[in-house]
């Protein structure tokens, strides 16, 4: 069985981040191994979260793992929090990275032209630093405008897409995709490019208009879950960005649906036999 590493945050209550990468990810198929950065209430949507950063365990923990020699067939970041983290995991990477293992880095700190409350450009920095060391890295336009330099565009054609993808990929990923890309009035989807053969390649499907909060930590779950199951990265991609939409269209017919988050576990089971 493949065994994945998540790093990112607990969010208590709010569908995302650790509460959407461990079901997925398990439910996929493989073990999963997770390393919380910080406890919140709450995800930063809600007002008034409390937040406990962990950084001052994960040299311990760590140590621990490399003491009982522990692999990992993919380690995949998302929502870290501080600098200082982004910094632990460069390091956590070089100390458990093997030939094989595969790392993801989905850079989360923006949507919709603006970074998360609790983030600034030196931070978006540093994240450029860890997408660098990356095997796939999947920024959606936001942050691949914040880690390349370009401007933020909400109405764009496919050559802006295809110069924000060569520039993230000079960062040095192995390949780089860009989520919540429209290339169609009606679609979204994806957009990657393979540094490896110099090849850009693309998926649409029908865009759902509903926007919730934890799509992005679902998108990206389902992509690693996938890609353990032996999928290649677009198919991975294709396969996530269906469940994703459909997921959000699940959620928006359910008149119950709480306004944090999708229903994912609603769809879960239909994931499994997706292709
Ligand atoms: O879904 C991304 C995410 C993860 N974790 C926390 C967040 C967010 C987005 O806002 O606030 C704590």
């Amino acid at each position: 069985m493949k065994r994945v590493l998540t790093i990112q945050d607990i969010s208590c209550l709010g569908k995302c981040s650790l509460t959407i990468a461990l079901p997925v990810i398990s439910a996929l198929g493989s073990e999963t191994v997770i390393l919380p950065t910080a406890v919140l209430s709450t995800h930063t949507m809600f007002k008034n979260f409390t937040c406990r950063d962990l950084s001052d365990e994960i040299v311990p923990i760590m140590n621990h793992w490399k003491a009982e020699n522990v692999r990992f067939d993919c380690i995949y970041t998302g929502y870290l929090g501080t600098i200082a983290e982004i910094e632990l995991m460069k390091e956590l990477i070089r100390t458990f990275r093997d030939e094989d293992t595969l790392v993801f880095i989905d850079p989360v700190m923006g949507d919709n032209g603006k970074l998360y409350p609790a983030f600034d450009m030196d931070y978006a920095k540093k994240n450029a630093e860890l997408c660098a060391i990356a095997d796939i890295i999947v920024p959606n336009i936001t942050e691949g405008a914040l880690m390349t330099g370009m401007d933020y565009k909400e109405t764009y054609d496919e050559s802006y897409i295809r110069e924000m993808l060569l520039r993230l990929s000079e960062l040095g990923a192995g390949v780089s995709v860009l989520t919540g890309v429209s290339l169609e009035e009606g679609k979204t989807g994806v957009m990657g490019y393979d540094r490896k053969n110099g090849r850009f390649l693309s998926y649409q499907n029908d865009r759902i208009n509903g926007a919730y909060h934890g799509t992005g930590d679902l998108f990206s779950s389902t992509c690693v879950g996938e890609i353990m199951r032996g999928k290649p990265w677009i198919d991975a991609m294709r396969i996530a960005a269906d469940y994703t939409a459909h997921t959000i269209d699940v959620t928006m017919k359910n008149p119950a649906n709480p306004w944090y988050g999708v229903d994912f576990e609603a769809t879960l089971p239909e994931l499994i036999g997706m292709e």
